[in-house]
């Protein structure tokens, strides 16, 4: 109840920030993009990790409000992260997917802020895709259709139905942190045959495959040898703020 109060205080506060993790490729390090993921400068506390709120505000209602609290802060922030032609991606929740006017009122936090759609990429759960379908659907088609991809997050972990991976606009998939975890050299373990089947069945379908929580070398280099082209993890960068990321890479501030 007391975190319930202190998110409605926060959220007038504009409490919310977004920190950036870099998306590289795994071959050369070149960066591809960035993962948005938000954070809570608590007055007191610090930064506070969503494990610690998130379940509270996706209860209280609160979620949604944050949600745009951290979208509108990419967009303040994306002209400066997106050298070249790289993108920023932002963690939609499911019930939020399923507003009517998520698809408007997005390109209209993006019109009013510049940003060009190839800049912006949305990050959708399976469970987010699994209520009103039909709905769901049509939203990101809508967006698909102005130049707004999107990529189904922790790939593996949900209910996984691949009838998913055809029937909605995907543009890719990130593969779930689990399974970078357990990948080992010279083991023909579970981990490097999901890896590889997902790889190849993204690859006949025509979608992107990103790699998540690379933390050794080891586990840069398996993912190689499976085929996968890029991917983000404590390896390469932790989530950072955006004036770390942009003195990291020495882009105007
Ligand atoms: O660092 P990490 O602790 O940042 O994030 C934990 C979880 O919080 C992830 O599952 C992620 O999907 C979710 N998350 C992170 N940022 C956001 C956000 O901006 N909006 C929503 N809805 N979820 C987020
Ligand atoms: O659920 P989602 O994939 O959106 O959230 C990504 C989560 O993974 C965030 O909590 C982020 O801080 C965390 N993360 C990012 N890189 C790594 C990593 O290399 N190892 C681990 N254990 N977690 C990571
Ligand atoms: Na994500
Ligand atoms: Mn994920």
């Amino acid at each position: 109840l007391e975190l319930e109060g202190d998110l409605r205080r926060a959220l007038q506060r504009h409490e919310f920030v977004p920190h950036y993790q870099p998306i590289l490729s795994l071959a050369d390090g070149q960066l591809v993009g960035f993962e948005a993921l938000m954070r809570w400068h608590h007055p007191e506390r610090g930064l506070c990790m969503p494990g610690e709120f998130l379940g509270t505000a996706e209860e209280t209602g609160s979620l949604e409000h944050m949600d745009w609290q951290i979208y509108e802060h990419v967009c303040q922030d994306i002209r400066r992260l997106s050298v070249g032609r790289a993108y920023v991606t932002l963690n939609v929740s499911p019930r939020h997917l399923r507003a009517s006017d998520f698809d408007q009122r997005l390109l209209e936090l993006m019109s009013r802020h510049d940003v060009r759609p190839a800049n912006l990429r949305l990050e959708v759960t399976e469970g987010a895709l699994m209520e009103q379908p039909e709905q769901v659907q049509a939203c990101l088609g809508r967006l698909r259709e102005v130049g707004v991809m999107t990529l189904l997050d922790d790939f593996g972990t949900g209910y996984s139905s691949l009838s998913y991976l055809h029937r909605f606009p995907l543009h890719g998939l990130k593969i779930d942190r689990s399974f970078v975890h357990e990948l080992r050299s010279g083991e023909s373990g579970g981990s490097t045959a999901i890896v590889r089947a997902i790889r190849l069945l993204a690859d006949s379908l025509g979608l992107e495959v990103i790699a998540e929580g690379i933390e050794t070398e080891e586990q840069r280099y398996q993912l190689r040898l499976l085929g996968l082209s890029l991917g983000q993890g404590y390896l390469f960068s932790r989530p950072a703020s955006i004036d770390q990321i942009l003195e990291r890479y020495g882009l105007a501030t």
